[in-house]
């Protein structure tokens, strides 16, 4: 529980997290040492690690270089079942409650007990729902799903509650990575007044000015990918 604890210790004292997404798909294992120090010089407090599409078997490797070159929490940010590594420290145990789709619903979950038994990763159950961002992104294409109307934050707050109801531990407001548009920031407060747990935004967030925002409108962590792949130097 020590990660959750920390993320809600966050929570009640205004401290607001970061994290940096590398997906597999996209980063070099010759690369990750360098990137690490980027990640040790910037203000992240969290490394994700996950994409839709990834299902590669050098998730291990991965994970193991990471952990040698930085102290920070690594957390599963799975695209399915299969994307788990008993290296990391925590799992994001995902539903994808903005679809109707079962498969990501319980069917990747089911599949996903035997693997995580075989781990001591810290499980996580936490609410995703994906908003539309004014492109097909690649967790709408993989997950068949259409993503939520992003002018609808009453049914999207709904939802969210609906998620803790459910005893989700946190809320995750995706607007797919590399989105044309991020998630509306009344749409963040209107969640984040509507729910008692964390909550996490990302896809789409390039500018520090919108990390800024989006924090200011009730992000608890933002996810930040695309805008330090394309330039590790983003937060120094
Ligand atoms: C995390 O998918 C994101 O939820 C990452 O999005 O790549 O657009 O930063 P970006």
């Amino acid at each position: 529980t020590q990660i959750y604890q920390e993320i809600v210790s966050a929570k009640e004292q205004n401290r607001k997290l970061l994290a940096i997404l590398l997906d597999p798909e996209k980063v070099m294992l010759s690369d990750i040492k360098e990137l690490c120090f980027k990640i040790t010089e910037s203000p992240a407090t969290h490394i994700f690690v996950g994409g839709s599409t990834f299902n590669g078997n050098h998730l291990d490797d991965i994970i193991q270089v990471i952990k040698n070159h930085s102290n920070l929490p690594i957390v599963l940010f799975p695209g399915d079942y299969k994307q788990i590594s008993a290296f990391a420290d925590g799992i994001l145990f995902l539903s994808l409650l903005s679809g109707r789709n079962s498969d990501y619903l319980a069917e990747h979950q089911v599949n996903a007990v035997p693997l995580l038994k075989k781990t001591s990763l810290e499980v996580i159950p936490t609410t995703y729902l994906l908003i539309e961002s004014g492109i097909v992104t690649a967790v709408e294409r993989v997950s068949a799903t259409k993503p939520m109307n992003r002018n609808e934050y009453k049914y999207v707050a709904q939802t969210a509650k609906a998620g803790e109801y459910m005893g989700n531990k946190l809320v995750y407001l995706e607007a797919g990575s590399g989105a044309k548009n991020p998630v509306p920031l009344k749409m963040v407060s209107e969640v984040s007044n509507a729910i008692q747990v964390p909550l996490i935004v990302g896809g789409g967030i390039r500018t520090k000015e919108a990390i800024k925002k989006t924090f200011e409108a009730g992000a608890d962590m933002i996810v930040v990918g695309t805008v330090f792949e394309i330039n590790n130097s983003f937060f120094v």
